[in-house]
């Protein structure tokens, strides 16, 4: 078995692990505009051990049937780490990505397939004429052997078109539907807000693809022409975190403007409303109207106001933590904190928000891992990547 292969190499010859040596960050201060408050403290119910450091790190996937993870940078690095041995090597075979503004190496998460061919899906920022750029997703694989760990046959399989100007809202985060059939792409509006009600772009919009990222079929709008057999819902700004949860359903969470950040239940077909609706408003003070009852537009389940700028959602299925199972977690930036929102059907309510130490920073990727612990990547420069376990 390959997997066999893969676990047994976990003795290779790997580089040292990286240490975390950052300042904490300041306070959290975020609010909420649509729950009660739970209340904020340092204590933390749960233990946290930080593992490594890394610059800028963007996501995390574990490899079933190995003790590794890969991580991605920013910068465009990506890494293997032996959980058991601490130790990780660089992976060779990425692709040159666009490294500027929000842009860079983003997402990894491992085809359905994976213990069989290795095989995963990579998103990132390439280059287009004339200073552009776009999103990418790709589809290789991930071999790690005695000799180290290198990507394999990458295939672009899907891009964000047009390519625009500008460094902003790429997004990229991916996620395979519980049924393993489909790949789901998050694209952000690129900043340029009307190409999100625009079915003749992939931009602002989330796609529900094959898993060879060709168009699905039976999508909403898949008897209009490309891109728009793509799309399985619009209107959507910076939509950072996508997850499933325990009975299916699609939840993801996403930057407003000035305030208006969001948590949408996502259905084939709708319409999240940027840039006409927000409970947010523009920078320059521009009042945008509010989601509201009969516009023709999905609401948001839950919403921020101040933002606290969610960079991942994480919808938790693991049996460490009983009590959080099939509940929703989001990583916020500049909200610098864990936040926890139950998740009781359709409907989702803010419980509390993790400020406490090492989670008062700004948050980047949330993964869980194989024995239901929550692992946790810092943004920026030295930013930790730290584990969550029962206890205090
Ligand atoms: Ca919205
Ligand atoms: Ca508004």
């Amino acid at each position: 078995m390959r997997a066999r292969t893969l676990a047994l190499a976990a003795a290779l010859v790997l580089a040292g692990c990286t240490t975390a040596t950052d300042a904490p960050a300041g306070p959290a201060t975020a609010t909420r505009g649509s729950a009660s408050s739970p209340a904020d403290g340092d204590s933390l119910p749960f233990q946290v051990r930080e593992v490594a450091s890394y610059d800028q790190p963007w996501a995390m996937a574990f490899l079933p049937g190995t003790p590794y993870a890969a991580i991605t940078e920013r910068g465009g690095a990506l890494f293997v780490r032996d959980l058991e041995s601490d130790r990780q090597v660089e992976v060779d075979g990425v692709p040159v990505v666009q490294v500027a503004g929000q842009g860079g190496l983003g997402d990894i998460i491992v085809a359905p397939s994976f213990e069989q061919d290795q095989r995963v899906y990579l998103s990132w920022v390439e280059p287009g004429d004339a200073g552009t750029s776009g999103a990418a997703v790709g589809l290789g694989r991930l071999v790690v052997d005695q000799s180290g760990a290198r990507l394999e046959n990458l295939n672009v399989i899907w891009r964000q078109v047009p390519k625009v100007g500008g460094d902003g809202h790429f997004a990229h985060r991916l996620a395979i539907s519980p049924d393993e059939r489909y790949l789901f792409v998050t694209s952000g509006e690129r900043q340029q807000e009307e190409p999100a009600q625009d079915r003749s772009t992939n931009l602002g919009k989330i796609l529900r693809l094959n898993l060879d990222g060709t168009p699905a079929a039976g999508n909403p709008f898949s008897d209009e022409p490309y891109p728009a057999t793509e799309i399985w819902s619009l209107g959507h700004r910076n939509p950072l975190g996508l997850a499933f949860d325990r009975s299916g359903r699609l939840w993801n969470s996403e930057m407003g403007p000035q305030g208006g950040d969001e948590l949408n239940l996502v259905v084939a077909g709708a319409n999240y409303g940027w840039p006409r609706v927000s409970n947010g408003s523009a920078y320059s003070g521009a009042d945008i109207p509010d989601h509201a009852a009969g516009d023709g537009f999905e609401a948001p389940t839950v919403w921020w106001t101040p933002s606290v700028s969610p960079g991942s959602l994480m919808i938790y299925t693991g049996s460490a933590f009983p009590e959080w199972r099939g509940d929703a977690f989001v990583g916020a930036l500049s909200g610098q904190s864990l936040i926890r929102v139950d998740l009781d059907g359709a409907s989702a309510t803010v419980a509390e928000r993790f400020a406490g130490g090492d989670l008062g920073a700004r948050l980047r990727a949330l993964a869980q891992g194989p024995d239901g612990s929550i692992w946790v990547l810092q943004d920026g420069s030295g930013g930790k990547l730290l584990q969550l376990t029962p206890g205090t």
